[in-house]
């Protein structure tokens, strides 16, 4: 049976694998949704967000792409077991990654919250300058993209913490692991970032406990899920000067309603869910490299180990 992959998605990119795909994967057919043909046919689908009654459609689903990082959109309990849920990790989403976790860091940093707040009001109100030697970050999550993000934080004279489920070792970062680690770690953590996936044990690690563990006046910054961050619990911290600033790039709901008070609030930059975008032809390449080797037997980069939900 010759492999066929529905995609999911906006039309660029669908036309795009429908050519680049089968060059990359000899025997290949790319379809559209929601033009799929026979269901019986499809073998691979690769979206964001499918429709949850879309997988129990399609008799002969071997493999399911989510086309971003993270795989927590995706209803993965309506997968059968034998499918290979892969996410896609290409290397311009982690450098995007980075590149947004530093212009975080440096404008927290730098106190960039509070000076775009004070031009609003014509205040002309230096602050001190603190040394970036003094300044600890620290990065919840040492995967693909956390793994970057401490790396590139590190080369700028932070000194950073980086904190995972099972141990990590990289160059130049203080790696700590595990649920007990964790308050010793918000208690270093002058800036925290979240670059977790979301899962059950993972939702809501960004609440008032948390919050409570780091120095006075940290700043907080989530590039990982809304659904990482108890709202409510940031907006009580930053009342109290607990959290000095934030920066958001993800929100619960996503879009944020507009009349929610994060939008407007002084201390919080808010950026829609674009700290990085899946390049479409580094997409298909991670793609297909992923079909080649589940074809070749071997384990497919990206592939998802269900039972973590990452
Ligand atoms: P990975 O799976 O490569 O890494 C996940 C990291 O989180 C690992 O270090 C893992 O630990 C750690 N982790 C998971 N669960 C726990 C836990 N319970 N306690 C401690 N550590 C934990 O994921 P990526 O780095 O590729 O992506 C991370 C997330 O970034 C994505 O899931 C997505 O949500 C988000 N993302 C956001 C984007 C945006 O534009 N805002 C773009 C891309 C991704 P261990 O190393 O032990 O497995
Ligand atoms: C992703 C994302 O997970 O864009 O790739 O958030």
């Amino acid at each position: 049976m010759n492999p066929v992959l529905l995609h999911l998605g906006t039309p660029a990119r669908g036309e795009r694998w429908q050519t680049l795909l089968p060059r990359l994967v000899p025997g290949l057919t790319v379809r559209l949704w929601p033009d799929m043909g026979d269901p019986a046919t499809i073998t691979h689908v690769a979206a964001w967000a499918p429709p949850d009654d879309l997988f129990a459609t399609l008799p002969n689903l071997a493999m399911v792409f989510s086309v971003g990082a993270g795989v927590d959109q995706l209803r993965a309990d309506a997968l059968p077991d034998h499918v290979a849920l892969v996410r896609t990790v290409e290397p311009g989403l982690i450098v995007e990654m980075a590149d947004y976790a530093t212009l975080a860091v440096l404008a927290l940093h730098r106190d960039l919250p509070r000076y775009l707040a004070a031009q609003r009001t014509g205040q002309w109100a230096p602050q001190p300058v603190t040394a970036k030697g003094a300044r600890r970050v620290t990065v919840l999550g040492l995967g693909a993209m956390g793994g970057a993000i401490a790396t590139q934080i590190a080369a700028l004279g932070f000194p950073v913490t980086g904190w995972s489920r099972r141990p990590r070792d990289l160059p130049g970062i203080d790696c700590r692991h595990g649920a007990d680690a964790l308050p010793n770690v918000l208690a270093i953590s002058d800036i925290l970032i979240c670059a977790l996936p979301l899962t059950p044990e993972t939702r809501h690690i960004l609440n008032a406990a948390t919050f409570a563990l780091l120095p006075r006046g940290a700043a907080v910054v989530n590039m990982g899920r809304g659904g990482h961050l108890d709202q409510v619990a940031l907006l009580a911290a930053l009342e109290t000067g607990q959290v000095a600033a934030a920066m958001l790039d993800v929100t619960d709901p996503e879009p944020l309603p507009p009349d929610h008070p994060l939008w407007r609030h002084p201390r919080v930059v808010l950026t829609p869910h674009v700290a990085a975008e899946t390049d479409i032809d580094g997409g298909a390449r991670a793609v297909a490299a992923a079909i080649l080797a589940h074809r070749a037997g071997s384990v497919p980069p990206g592939l998802v180990d269900r039972s973590a939900g990452y």
